[in-house]
């Protein structure tokens, strides 16, 4: 039973202070994770740290740099934060290493995402807790672009055989027009008219490009706030359920 979990950049940071920790929510977050699962794999998004750097130098999923001090700014940001969440993890007991795809990941000219995962594996099995993070990554054609979190996770889910995929979000999960939370999507037009059915192309943040990806998971998956990450991590299904295989809910 793995568990592939995203911490979003906003929940672990303060988002409007450059290259701040939300040292109380990562502290928490850390608490759940060490109270929970054992077969985990760990991706957290950029938050104050890679957004900025990579909104500097004009680099997004498609537009990239060959500007040397460009990736090591945004890389090197996502390092620093990478490193703070591997040592509040292991400050509990949580055997957290760090995995860094710009070391081994690449687009090809379409801009379709190649991320090895065997070292990912080998450390799951080898009892530790993998954590990548949203990221730079080589990009034909381009340079360097940015790699999401959640494109990350969607290949890591199908990379180690998930049976759970968790993405702790700033909100309780996805929002109705009401603003209440769906209890369950088995298709993007359960929330269309919510999300923005045009969002085809958001793959870095977008609640849309969310949802889309995560229907397109083999596992079901759940999105929820900070407050339900313990209930996740402890079996539990918050917030909002997305699943496409048509299996009833656990
Ligand atoms: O916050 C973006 O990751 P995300 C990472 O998961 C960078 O979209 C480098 C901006």
């Amino acid at each position: 039973m793995t568990t592939v979990l995203k911490l979003g950049g906003s929940v672990v940071t303060e988002k409007a202070e450059p290259e701040t920790v939300d040292e109380d929510a990562l502290a928490a977050a850390a608490d759940a994770v060490a109270a929970g699962t054992d077969d985990l794999v760990v991706v957290h998004g950029g938050g104050s740290f890679g957004h900025h750097h990579a909104a500097d130098y004009g680099v997004s999923t498609t537009q990239g740099t060959h500007d040397v001090a460009g990736v090591a700014a945004i890389h090197g940001a996502m390092k620093r934060l990478n490193a703070a969440v591997v040592d509040a993890l292991q400050e509990r007991g949580v055997p957290a290493v760090p995995v860094h795809p710009f070391s081994a990941a690449s687009r090809d000219a379409d801009g379709a995402l190649t991320l090895p995962t065997g070292q990912v594996r080998t450390l799951l099995g080898e009892g530790f807790v993998p954590v990548l993070h949203g990221d730079l990554v080589a990009h034909e054609g381009e340079g360097a672009t940015v790699v999401s979190g959640d494109e990350l996770v969607v290949e890591l889910a199908t990379a180690v055989g998930a049976t759970r995929v968790g993405v702790c979000s700033t909100v309780p999960g996805v929002l109705d027009e009401d603003g209440d939370v769906v209890d369950r999507i088995e298709a993007f037009a359960d929330v269309a008219a919510a999300l923005g059915g045009s969002d085809a192309t958001d793959v870095s943040g977008g609640m849309a490009g969310k949802v889309r990806a995560l229907l397109a998971l083999d596992s079901p998956s759940s999105v929820f706030g900070p407050e339900a990450l313990a209930a996740f991590l402890a079996g539990e299904s918050p917030g909002t359920t997305i699943d496409s295989t048509g299996a009833e809910p656990r």
